[in-house]
Parts: structure tokens; C-alpha cells; sequence
């Protein structure tokens, strides 16, 4: 007997199918931009779903493991990653996922290329974005306070498109005693005198540094910015953040590959990013190099922070739409009751209030990308007081509402949505995390409140909402446009009560007066 096959839902060009996207970038970009960019975009849109997708599947599929000790009790901590996490990573060099930003032949316009290549390619990679994140991360704090050496050294390799010269960095901070709350942190940095070490590749180490990371996400990077307390020449050091620096350290020794003074004690058993190899390690005796100015760790490692936050809504955003385009081609294919499900209103009630969601998040991506572009190129105090305020709302309105997103595709595609191989549960579980990392909600609350008061930012961002609305009225699409500005407004309003939630009395008075 042949009994009923139900047909799996499919993906197409990833590009060609988002019409949300292709608007959205008609939108911000100069058609000369779009014209150029679009080709590349459509190849890659392809690419995600095919050969991307596989080695996504395949990576998360076989995590990466660590060998503590070799068969004679020689501690060796060694890695071991599978070939597809690595050719992942060539192919984030190859497509120029972080060099776009650099090279920046758009001008102000290249983040939003780099970033739309970026939100193409998250939900396919099994969460490589997250080291190519804080690699673009890395590259941008070094634009911004790294030594002429290391301008020389490492920042070639993070910004190249050649594989084999590809580097990437990762972003220590957390600790066990704090991740929110830096100003607890334990490791130190002792200052080297007398040539006590040698160039190991990207110039003289300046510190020994040594102390107990809780999580670093991309153990398997060929560096790390890593946060640490300054001591002085008597070991004597100042308490709290402002006691603490930002250190670049290179992880393997430039002949033998060996760990430089690191041990990971052990590889994190998380619920998600399962491909991403998230260890707890200790640095002993580490030579670092100090990267910005003494004791202005947290500022300096705030301009990792400002773009792996951005990175954080482009996964959310990509997740968001990857669940609406499954659920979406779902819904052609099964049958209930009487009718398909795109023919069934309380079924599209659902996706169309998913694919708002997504839609308002993608408003928060493209905005806050073209953002970061002009900050870069032709930094103004409104371009930046409103960068300031967009990354971390958009950072934690668009992380929620992806979660929620994720756990409706799940249902929309019924029992099967819960398998394992039907994609959705491992899109959960890697949004789940991006409300926790770079950042939790409420710390982020409080990252916006701060943004308001120092930078007067709450008033620009209002007057451009508002210069949007109005823009909006003359524009073919404007009720669904509006739509997700009254979305926007609704993640600022999460924001002002959340913020008054942390207010003292004299912030309060200063929001009274505002
Ligand atoms: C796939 C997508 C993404 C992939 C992600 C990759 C995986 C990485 C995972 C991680 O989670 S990495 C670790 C992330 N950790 C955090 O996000 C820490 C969260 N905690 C905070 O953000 C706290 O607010 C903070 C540590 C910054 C608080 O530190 P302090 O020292 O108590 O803050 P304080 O005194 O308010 O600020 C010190 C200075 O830094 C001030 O400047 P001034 O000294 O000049 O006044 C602040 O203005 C400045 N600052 C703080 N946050 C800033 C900032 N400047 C610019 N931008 C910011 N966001
Ligand atoms: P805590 O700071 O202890 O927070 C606990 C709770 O208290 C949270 O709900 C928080 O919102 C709340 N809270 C804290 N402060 C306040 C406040 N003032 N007001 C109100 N509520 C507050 N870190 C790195 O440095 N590098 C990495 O590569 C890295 N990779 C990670 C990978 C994964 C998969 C995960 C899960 C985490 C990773 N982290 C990494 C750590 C991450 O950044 C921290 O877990 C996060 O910043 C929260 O810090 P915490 O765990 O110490 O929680």
C-alpha cells in the first residue's frame, strides 16, 4: 500500500524570495549601489541554501571536542574541529563577510552590504557568524586605538579575503564572577621589562597575562581581545572597571601550533550554537599586548561590543525570516480540514504577524547598518547619537522577538516542527542565546538609558521616526511600513519603562524634564 507523503517545505534564492529585503535596500541604498551589489547578492542568496546550508547541517552535526590529555597523560588540550566549521570560515573570507566593511568601496553603504551578505549567510552556518562578529569586532577596534604594529601585524589578516591568510579574533570578557558586571574581573596583566619574550606574530608581547575566562566563544581563533587588570611594577592594581585594559593575545604559536600558555579546562555544554566551540581557559603567564589606553579596558572593548551587537540583530533578523520562508512554503504544501494552510485565516493571521515581526527587525538591521556606515565614514553628532541608541535597542528588542518567531515556526509546521531535522528546533536554539550574550535585556535597558543621558540621543531618534512617518504618506507601501514603525515605537516603549525600572531619583527628573 502507498500511504500519504506529505512534501517538505523548500527554500529558494534566499534573495530573490525576500521582497521585504529587496524593498528594503531600494530603500536605503543609491541605485548605483543596488545595481552593483545586487548580482553578488543573488549568487549568494543561492549559495545559502545549497552548499552553505550543508556544511551548516554537516558542523552541527559533529561539534567540536577537546582532548584533554594524549595517551601517555601529556596535558595537550587539543581541538578538534570538523573540516566543514573550517571551510565555513574560508568561505566567510572568500565572500568577504568582514573585509566588505573595510575595504569599503561603497563607501558608508559597504556595512549594509556586508551586513545583508552576513544576514544571508547566519542561518545557514551553523552560527559562524559568531566568530566572524567579533572578528569585525576586532578589525574595528584596532581602526580605532591599535598601535601602528599591530595596524601592520593583525589587522591585515582580519580584513583579507584570502583564506589562508584569514584570521579570526575572539572577545574575552566574562568571567565566573562577572559578565554583566565587569568590574569584578580577576585576571591580571604584569608588565614584561627586559625583552623577556619574543615577537610570536604580531609583534613584542608587552604583558604576561593570567587569569579564568568563563566563556570564550571561538577557542579555535588565532586571537583573542581580552579584558584584564593592569597591575604595576610592585603587582599592586586599582579595583573596578576602571582598573582594567584591553589585551590582544595570540592563541598558537606561530611554528608549532601549541597553545601559548592557555589550558581549556573544558569545551561549554550548551543548549545551542553547538558547532561553536565555547570553552572555559585559563591564561597562565600569557604574553598579551596592550591594545588603547591603561585602565580604559571598557570603553575600548566597547567598540567590539557596538558592532558584535549589531551582529546579534542580524542573527535575530535572519532568524526571523528563515522561519517565516519555511513556514510560508509549509503552508502551500499541507493540506487540513478543507483547504491548504495559505488558504486558512487563522493560520495566516500567524505568519503574517511573524513576518511584521521580522519586517520591523529588518527596518532596526537596515537602519542601523547604514548607521555604523555614515559613523564611519562622516561621523556626525546625530548619526552617532542615534547609532548609539539603535544598537542596543535593536539588539534586544529584535533577540526576543526572534525567539518567539522561532518557537511559532515550530508550531506552524505541527509535530514535525519539533524534529530534530526539520531545522527549527536548532533555529531556536540559536536564537535563544542572543538575548544572554553581548549583552542580557536588562543590561542593555540600562546601556540605552545611558545613551540617553549622555548623548541626548532619545530626542534624535524620536524627530527621525517621526521625519520617517511623514516620509512614509507619500510612499506606495505605507501601511505596512507604518506597521512597523508603530512596532519600532513599541520596542521604545519596552525600553522607557524598562529604563525607568533602573532610574534613580535625578535620572528620573532628568527624564521628567525631557
Ligand atoms: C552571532 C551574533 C553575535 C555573536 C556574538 C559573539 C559571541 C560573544 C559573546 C559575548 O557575550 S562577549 C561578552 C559580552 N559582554 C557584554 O556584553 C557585557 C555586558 N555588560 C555591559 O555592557 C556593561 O554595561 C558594561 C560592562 C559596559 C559596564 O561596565 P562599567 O565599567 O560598569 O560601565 P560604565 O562605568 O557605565 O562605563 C565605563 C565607560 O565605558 C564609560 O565611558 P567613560 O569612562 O568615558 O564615561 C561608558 O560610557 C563606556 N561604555 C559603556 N558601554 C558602552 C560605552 N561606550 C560606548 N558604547 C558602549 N556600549
Ligand atoms: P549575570 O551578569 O550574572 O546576570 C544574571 C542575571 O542578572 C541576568 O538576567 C541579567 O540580565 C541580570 N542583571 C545583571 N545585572 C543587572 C542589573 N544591573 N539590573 C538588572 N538585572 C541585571 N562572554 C565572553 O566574554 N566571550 C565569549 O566569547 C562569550 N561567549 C558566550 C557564548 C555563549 C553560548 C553564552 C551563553 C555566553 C557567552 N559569553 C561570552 C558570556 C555572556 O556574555 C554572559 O553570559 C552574559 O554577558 C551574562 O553574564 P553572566 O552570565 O555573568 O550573568
Amino acid at each position: 500500500r502507498e500511504f500519504f507523503q506529505q512534501q517538505s517545505p523548500l527554500l529558494g534564492n534566499q534573495f530573490l524570495e525576500d521582497s521585504a529585503l529587496i524593498e528594503g535596500l531600494k530603500r536605503v541604498l543609491p541605485q548605483e549601489v543596488y545595481s552593483s551589489i545586487q548580482p553578488d547578492l543573488v549568487q549568494f542568496g543561492d549559495r545559502v541554501v545549497k552548499d552553505i546550508l550543508e556544511l551548516g547541517r554537516q558542523s552541527e552535526n559533529n561539534p567540536p571536542k577537546l582532548i584533554q590529555y594524549d595517551a601517555w597523560g601529556k596535558r595537550i588540550d587539543k581541538l578538534v574541529i570538523d573540516e566543514s566549521w573550517n571551510t565555513l570560515k574560508d568561505i566567510g573570507a572568500t565572500e568577504g563577510l568582514v573585509s566588505i566593511g573595510y575595504e569599503r568601496k561603497y563607501r558608508e553603504y559597504s556595512r549594509v552590504y556586508q551586513y545583508i551578505k552576513i544576514y544571508l549567510f547566519a542561518c545557514s552556518s551553523a552560527v559562524q557568524d559568531c566568530p566572524l562578529s567579533m572578528t569585525d569586532g576586532g578589525a574595528r577596534l584596532l581602526e580605532l586605538h591599535g598601535s601602528k604594529e599591530l595596524m601592520q601585524t593583525v589587522y591585515p589578516h582580519l580584513t583579507t579575503r584570502d583564506p589562508k591568510q584569514f584570521w579570526t579574533t575572539g572577545q574575552w570578557m566574562t568571567e565566573k564572577a562577572g559578565g554583566s558586571d565587569v568590574a569584578n574581573s580577576e585576571t591580571i596583566a604584569k608588565e614584561i621589562t627586559g625583552g623577556q619574550c619574543q615577537d610570536n606574530g604580531a609583534g613584542i608581547p608587552t604583558h604576561f597575562v593570567s587569569g579564568y575566562k568563563y566563556f570564550t566563544s571561538a577557542t579555535s581563533s588565532q586571537g583573542a581581545m581580552i579584558l584584564a587588570r593592569d597591575t604595576d611594577a610592585q603587582g599592586k592594581s586599582t579595583n573596578g572597571s576602571r582598573g582594567l585594559s584591553v589585551f590582544y593575545v595570540q592563541l598558537r604559536d606561530k611554528n608549532t601550533g601549541e597553545l601559548n600558555n592557555i589550558k581549556i579546562h573544558k569545551l561549554k555544554n550548551k543548549f545551542g550554537t553547538k558547532a561553536v566551540p565555547t570553552a572555559e581557559l585559563e591564561l597562565i603567564n600569557t604574553p598579551g599586548i596592550r591594545v588603547g589606553s591603561k585602565g580604559r579596558g571598557v570603553p575600548v572593548i566597547a567598540s567590539i561590543l557596538n558592532i558584535t551587537r549589531i551582529h546579534n540583530v542580524i542573527h535575530s533578523v535572519s532568524t526571523m525570516r528563515r522561519c517565516v520562508a519555511i513556514a510560508r512554503d509549509f503552508a502551500h504544501r499541507r493540506r487540513v480540514f478543507t483547504s491548504t494552510l495559505n488558504e486558512n485565516l487563522l493560520y495566516l493571521s500567524t505568519l503574517a504577524e511573524m513576518e511584521l515581526e521580522y519586517r520591523a527587525g529588518l527596518q532596526f538591521l537596515l537602519d542601523v547598518s547604514l548607521l555604523l556606515g555614515k559613523s564611519e565614514c562622516n561621523s556626525t553628532k546625530e548619526t552617532d547619537s542615534l547609532l548609539r541608541i539603535l544598537t542596543p535597542l535593536s539588539k534586544l528588542y529584535t533577540a526576543k522577538q526572534s525567539i518567539w518567531v522561532a518557537s511559532e515556526a515550530m508550531e506552524c509546521l505541527g509535530g514535525t516542527g519539533y524534529m530534530e531535522d526539520s531545522d527549527l528546533p536548532r533555529l531556536f536554539r540559536d536564537t535563544q542565546v542572543t538575548s544572554i550574550w553581548e549583552g542580557t535585556t536588562n543590561v542593555l535597558s540600562m546601556d540605552v538609558w545611558r545613551s540617553i543621558k549622555s548623548h541626548n540621543s532619545l530626542k534624535y531618534y524620536k524627530d527621525s521616526i517621526t521625519a520617517r512617518i511623514s516620509a512614509s504618506k507619500s510612499s506606495s507601501s505605507s501601511a505596512l511600513f507604518e506597521t512597523s514603525i508603530k512596532l519600532i515605537n513599541k520596542a521604545l516603549d519596552l525600553i522607557e519603562r524598562t529604563s525607568r525600572q533602573v532610574m534613580e531619583e535625578g535620572d528620573l527628573q532628568f527624564a521628567e524634564s525631557n
